[in-house]
């Protein structure tokens, strides 16, 4: 059987012992049952002066090879061209991208110095898995580098629609590069016929049907490969953590009022401004319910770094003052709003014991927000999710009640009828929702990007016709 070599900007710390949850935990699991080496950036946010050797660490039969970045290539590659161009730009916020041709350059340059630390360690039988939009240019470097394995790249955020596609100035070579990879993943349907799009109106390609597309030469295949999480899991944890000190005095904290629950990193795409205004209008428009509800907003900081981030930083914390100064009283609050970063198993009992999980980012890859405050509740009496028709979750979990997180009006309308549902309507809502991310839960994500990225001779399954 092929190792597995996986690539992703940040690797959790391996001295942390294996890690607790999301993505991370399925990326180990798979590297621990095929043995292998993960790779990436430390993570020390300041940079180095200059980058020293590769820092390896073992565990099991997994190599964890570190990578430090100088604080230039930090500074182009990863908060530059990665979080100031490719993010906002995939996030439909052009007002925020800024296409600086250093960053760019510097973007390339990291790409490839990531490929040359990593070429000595890939076997030839070694399938090879990249993530996200940091490493986009991985895979051509490594093939330049005579690295002739299957690699594979998964976009973990939205392929935006042409239009806005084009307006990056080097378009055609983040294409040029994506299709030095034999898999391509993406999150939704939507994303890969926007992704055909770009080929099609740039007349650099084509999509060939059967998962098949072909541009500058090259064929490659792209698929949807919806990511999920381990479902049996966080409804235990969350079953759990409601027995826990620091959930039960949240809740005691709550004095019985009716918990709305927002978990969200810092970040422009989650919608925070839109939903805080969507709160105060329900709150106008359904007197009968102040006093009687809380929202808490669990909001970490994150890329404090990045232009366009402190902006915004000031403007939730603006809006969330506003409505907690002209709707509170002597003794509510109406909005809880914390910029700390809350223990995982605490969260899953928050997400338990809240009436309405919101969820209303303007535009998300996926947001597995959504499928964990599922997964948390309590089946005989659960709470009810409030989603926006614009995260890549909303493909699979049609059964919550769907919103335009742009149109504060219908978040009013939306919380409005969140908590005044019926218990039948919420049990029928969560057992549609439950059965669909139980049927595509975190290992079948990894289990099938990875069947179809294992070499023909060794799939189990029937190879997809050329
Ligand atoms: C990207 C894409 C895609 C948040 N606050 C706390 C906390 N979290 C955890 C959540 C969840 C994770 O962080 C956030 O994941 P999301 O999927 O919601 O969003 P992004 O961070 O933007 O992730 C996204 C994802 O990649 C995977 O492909 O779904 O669309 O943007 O697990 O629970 N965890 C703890 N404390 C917090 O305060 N412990």
């Amino acid at each position: 059987m092929s190792r597995l070599v996986v690539v992703s900007n940040r690797v959790p710390d391996p001295a942390k012992g294996p890690p607790a949850g999301g993505l991370a935990v399925a990326l180990n699991s798979a590297l621990e049952k095929m043995g292998g080496v993960w790779m990436g950036w430390t993570g020390k946010s300041s940079g180095v002066k200059e980058p020293g050797p590769l820092q390896f660490v073992e565990r099991g039969n997994i190599t964890f090879a570190l990578t430090d970045l100088s604080r230039r290539d930090l500074a182009e590659y990863y908060t530059g061209f990665a979080n100031s161009v490719l993010w906002p730009l995939c996030h439909y916020r052009l007002d925020l991208t800024e296409y600086a041709r250093k960053d760019m350059a510097g973007y390339f340059r990291v790409n490839r110095l990531f490929a040359e630390r990593l070429r000595p360690l890939i076997q030839p039988d070694d399938i090879i898995w990249i993530h996200d939009y940091h490493l986009i240019p991985m895979a051509s470097e490594l093939r330049r580098l005579g690295v002739g394995n299957r690699i594979g790249f998964f976009m973990h955020i939205p392929w935006p629609s042409p239009d806005v596609f084009f307006t990056l100035p080097v378009h055609e070579a983040i294409i040029d590069n994506l299709t030095a990879y034999d898999l391509l993943g993406f999150q939704t349907e939507h994303d890969v016929e926007n992704f055909a799009l770009a080929l099609k109106r740039d007349g650099i390609g084509r999509d060939m049907g059967d998962g098949w597309m072909a541009a500058y030469g090259r064929r490659f295949q792209a698929k949807a490969f919806p990511i999920g999480i381990d479902v049996a899991e966080f409804a235990s944890t969350a079953k759990e953590a409601v027995r826990s000190k620091a959930v039960k005095r949240t809740a005691v904290s709550f004095a019985g009022r009716d918990l709305i629950i927002g978990v969200d990193r810092l970040d422009y795409s989650k919608g925070l401004t839109h939903r805080i205004d969507g709160f105060e209008r329900f709150l106008i428009a359904n007197p009968a319910w102040r006093g009687r509800t809380t929202l808490l907003q669990v909001t970490p900081k994150s890329r404090s770094e990045v232009q366009g981030y402190s902006d915004m930083q000031r403007q939730v914390a603006e809006h969330a003052g506003r409505v907690n100064g002209a709707m509170g009283t002597l003794d509510w609050t109406p909005i809880r709003y914390i910029n700390q970063s809350v223990g995982r198993n605490t969260l899953a009992g928050l997400y338990r014991i809240a009436r309405v999980g919101l969820v209303t980012p303007l535009r998300d890859g996926m947001n597995l927000v959504a499928k964990e405050f599922v997964a948390a509740q309590n089946p005989a009496d659960p709470g009810v999710l409030v989603l926006s028709r614009f995260a890549g979750a909303a493909r699979e979990l049609d059964a919550a009640v769907l919103v335009n997180p742009y149109d504060v009006e219908a978040i009013g309308n939306a919380i409005a009828r969140a908590l005044s549902m019926p218990l039948e309507a919420r049990v029928e809502r969560y057992t549609a929702m439950m059965a669909r991310i139980e049927q595509n839960d975190i290992s079948k994500w990894s289990a099938d990007f990875l069947g179809m990225l294992q070499p023909e001779e060794q799939r189990t399954t029937e190879p997809v016709p050329a």
